[in-house]
């Protein structure tokens, strides 16, 4: 038909959209791989100085990478979780997919498992980026540095960080269609395979060890053949305790059309935490898409399909 093959992408990020359009169209490929080639050139890119290494330091001043992949064909999954030491985050978790029995692997011990994969070995993810952000945040944070085991200067204006409610406010302020981390990515390929990934740094200071939404399967995002798949963006400490990709492609499951299957699995989010800010995309076998999106004003996201070739940014309003 018209509507597929399809790629659906969270944000502004047209052109890693058109790397996993050409991927699908041109080259061929299944679905798999048009997601994590699209993923890919983000963090290659890091796309508006967002996603992949070089920014968004944890407390201790690290850049660490989650993502996932998922084929709806075969409901396989690969994830890596706080991965310190690899660039090509999405590549490692296709890895995991590809060459081991297990879903996820986490730290640096999944950065030594790409190391073994060929995906080499970084010494750091961090940037010049990365450490400027680190040192600004550093001067404002009134927390003693646990990390590093320094006491702040108490003459220092102390800013909005205190560790004992880093979980909602201040993280959930960070959220908004400039400030944003993630890409997710569903495709639907020329057979009807359907497939789903993320790939993120995460939030920014985090505390170490902090993995997000975005490398848990129904989480950060679910793919099913025949059904459709479904991906999040935004705090997902929060949106995690409740599986919405997974929700919304349930909800697709039993008939409903995907704009209705993202407003029922955000609801449940919004009625516990009305401050959240996040948003989704869902696609169904068909290739019909939609977006919502909740705290901020309007949420980007890309499509690509027959009749969008070129990658449409397309803008959803937030409730
Ligand atoms: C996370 N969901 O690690 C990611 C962050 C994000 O736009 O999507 N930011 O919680």
């Amino acid at each position: 038909g018209d509507k597929t093959p399809i790629v659906v992408t969270t944000w502004s990020y047209p052109n890693a959209t058109k790397a996993a359009w050409i991927e699908l169209t041109q080259n061929h490929g299944n679905a798999v791989d048009a997601v994590v080639t699209g993923c890919s050139a983000c963090e290659t890119a890091q796309c508006r100085g967002a996603v992949g290494f070089g920014s968004k330091p944890d407390e201790a001043g690290n850049t660490t990478l989650d993502a996932m992949i998922m084929d709806g064909k075969t409901m396989d999954v690969g994830a890596v979780g706080c991965l310190t030491n690899t660039k090509s985050a999405i590549a490692v978790a296709k890895a995991v997919m590809k060459y081991t029995k297990h879903t996820l692997l986490v730290g640096e011990k999944a950065s030594r498992f790409a190391a073994d994969m060929g995906l080499g070995w970084d010494s750091s993810l961090s940037s010049s980026m990365s450490e400027s952000q680190y040192s600004e945040w550093k001067q404002k944070s009134c927390q003693p540095n646990f990390w590093e085991n320094v006491t702040p200067d108490p003459s220092s204006s102390c800013g909005p960080y205190h560790p004992d409610n880093t979980t909602t406010s201040s993280i959930m302020d960070s959220i908004d269609i400039d400030n944003h981390d993630t890409i997710a990515m569903l495709a639907i390929d020329q057979n009807g395979d359907i497939s789903s990934g993320t790939s993120t740094n995460g939030l920014n200071h985090k505390i170490p060890g902090r993995v997000g939404d975005s490398p848990i399967v129904g989480a950060g995002s679910y793919a099913m053949n025949g059904v459709g798949a479904a991906a999040s963006t935004g705090n997902g400490d929060i949106m995690m305790r409740f599986l919405p990709a997974f929700h919304a492609v349930m909800m697709m499951q039993v008939g409903m059309d995907p704009l209705n299957a993202l407003t029922t699995a955000m609801r449940p989010i919004t009625q516990y935490y009305p401050m959240f800010r996040g948003a989704m995309i869902a696609v169904n076998q068909n290739g019909d898409y939609a977006a919502v999106c909740h705290g901020m004003e309007s949420f980007d996201f890309c499509v690509a399909n027959p009749t969008n070739r070129n990658v449409q940014v397309l803008t959803a309003k937030c409730v």
